[in-house]
C-alpha cells in the first residue's frame, strides 16, 4: 500500500513513519510537509533513506492532486496545532487546516482515494470539573480557540464529503498527546527542556486545568487499527484514560527530575483556557483490536524525560526562539 503522511516531520507524524516502518514495513511511504517552525527533519532521520519527503504545502492543490494521484491512502496528520499561537496569529491555521483540509478532499475525491483524517478532542469544547461525562462521538462540536475552530471546520468539511461525494474517509479524535519529539512550546517538553537548563516550569492561571494524556504510540497505534479495522464514513475517538490536572503534571515531572514539589512558578492564563477535556473510547475498543500499551504515566513521562535529556541537539535551537515568543505573550 502506497500511504502518504501528511506532516510527517511534526511530533505525531514522524512518530507515525518511525512506528508504520516497523510494525508496516510493505507500506511505501510519502511525506509532504511544509517544513514551518514545527517541521523538523531530524526527527525522520533514523529513516531517511526508507521513505519520500515532499517539501511543500497542502494549500497547493496542484502538488496536493499529484501527490494524491501517486497514493492509495493519505493520512493526514499536517495542521498548526497550537493555540497560544492560534490566538497570537489565527491566520495559518485558517490556511493549513481548512484549506489545506478542503483540498486534500478534492484530490482523494477526484482520483477515488481514501483518507484518514486526524483530529482533536479540543473540538467539543470543555467540561466542568466534576461533569460525570466525557467527550463521545456524539458530542456536537463547540470549540473555544481558533486553532480548535479550524479543527472542528475541518472536521466538519471531512464529514459533509462522506455525506455528499461518498468519500472514504474515517476521523479521530484524540486527546493531549506526549512523548518523544514534541516540539518544546508544548507543556510537558517545555517544562522538562527548561528544567534541563536550569529554568523553572511555568504554570498557566491555578492549574486547575485537565487534560487527558496519552502516549503518542498509543495513538499512532490506534490509527493504524482504525485505518485497517475501523468502518468507513465513521468518528472515532482516542482515549488512553490518563485525566491529570497541570499542577499534578508538573509535580510528577518535578518528582521524577529530582527537583522540589515548589519548584515551579505561576505565570499569565491562557485567554479562553479550556478547563477540562476527557475521552470516552468505549467505540474505538468495541470495533478495533487497539489497547493502550502505555498505561503508566510515570513510565511514559519517564521515557520522555530521557529522550530530551538525551537528545539536546535536536531542540536547542527552537528553545530560545520559542520562549521569546513566550516572554512577548507574557507566558
Ligand atoms: P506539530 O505542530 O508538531 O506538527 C505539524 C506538522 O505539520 C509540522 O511538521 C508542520 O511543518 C506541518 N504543517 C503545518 N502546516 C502545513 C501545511 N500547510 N502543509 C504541510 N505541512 C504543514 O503538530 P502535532 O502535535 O504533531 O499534531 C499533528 C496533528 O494531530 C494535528 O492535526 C493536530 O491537530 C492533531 N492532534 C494533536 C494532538 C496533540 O496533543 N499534539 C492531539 C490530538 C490531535
Ligand atoms: O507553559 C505552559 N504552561 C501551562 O500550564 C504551557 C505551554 C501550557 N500550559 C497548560 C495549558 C493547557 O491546559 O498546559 C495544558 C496543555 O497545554 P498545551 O501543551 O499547549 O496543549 P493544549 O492546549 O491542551 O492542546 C494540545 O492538545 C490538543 C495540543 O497542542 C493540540 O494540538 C491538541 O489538539
Amino acid at each position: 500500500m502506497k500511504v502518504l503522511v501528511t506532516g510527517g516531520a511534526g511530533f505525531i507524524g514522524s512518530n507515525f513513519v518511525l512506528r508504520a516502518r516497523e510494525v508496516r514495513p510493505a507500506w511505501e511511504l510519502t511525506v509532504i510537509d511544509a517544513m514551518t517552525y514545527a517541521g523538523n527533519r531530524a526527527s525522520l532521520a533514523p529513516v531517511e533513506d526508507e521513505i519520500r519527503f515532499v517539501e511543500g504545502s497542502i494549500a497547493d492543490a496542484d502538488l496536493v492532486d499529484r501527490l494524491v494521484a501517486e497514493n492509495d491512502l493519505v493520512i493526514h496528520f499536517a495542521a498548526e496545532s497550537h493555540n497560544d499561537n492560534s490566538l497570537d496569529n489565527p491566520w495559518p491555521f485558517m490556511e493549513s487546516n481548512i484549506i489545506g483540509t478542503y483540498r486534500l478532499l478534492e484530490a482523494v475525491r477526484k482520483h477515488d482515494k481514501r483518507i484518514h483524517h486526524i483530529s482533536t478532542d479540543e473540538v467539543y469544547g470543555d467540561l466542568e470539573l466534576d461533569d460525570p461525562n466525557r467527550f463521545l462521538e456524539t458530542t456536537p462540536v463547540n470549540p473555544s480557540s481558533p486553532y480548535s475552530a479550524s479543527k472542528a471546520s475541518a472536521d466538519l468539511l471531512v464529514r459533509a464529503w462522506i455525506r455528499s461525494f461518498g468519500l472514504k474517509a474515517t476521523l479521530s479524535n484524540c486527546s493531549n498527546n506526549y512523548g518523544p519529539r514534541q516540539h518544546v512550546e508544548k507543556f510537558i517538553p517545555r517544562q522538562i527542556t527548561g528544567i534541563l537548563d536550569g529554568v523553572k516550569p511555568k504554570l498557566y492561571g491555578a492549574g486547575a486545568n485537565v487534560r487527558d494524556w496519552i502516549h503518542v504510540d498509543d495513538h499512532n497505534d490506534a490509527v493504524i487499527a482504525i485505518v485497517e479495522q475501523g468502518r468507513l464514513g465513521e468518528t472515532y475517538l482516542i482515549g488512553a484514560d490518563g485525566e491529570q490536572n497541570n499542577r499534578q503534571m508538573i509535580a510528577l515531572i518535578l518528582e521524577l527530575m529530582d527537583k522540589p514539589a515548589d519548584w515551579f512558578e505561576h505565570v499569565n492564563d491562557r485567554p479562553g483556557h479550556d478547563l477540562r477535556y476527557a475521552i470516552d473510547s468505549t467505540k474505538l475498543r468495541a470495533e478495533t483490536d487497539w489497547r493502550p500499551q502505555y498505561q503508566d504515566i510515570r513510565a511514559g513521562l519517564r521515557q520522555t524525560i530521557d529522550w530530551y535529556a538525551a537528545n539536546r541537539a535536536w531542540w536547542e535551537t527552537s528553545k530560545a526562539a520559542t520562549e521569546q515568543v513566550y516572554a512577548r505573550l507574557g507566558r
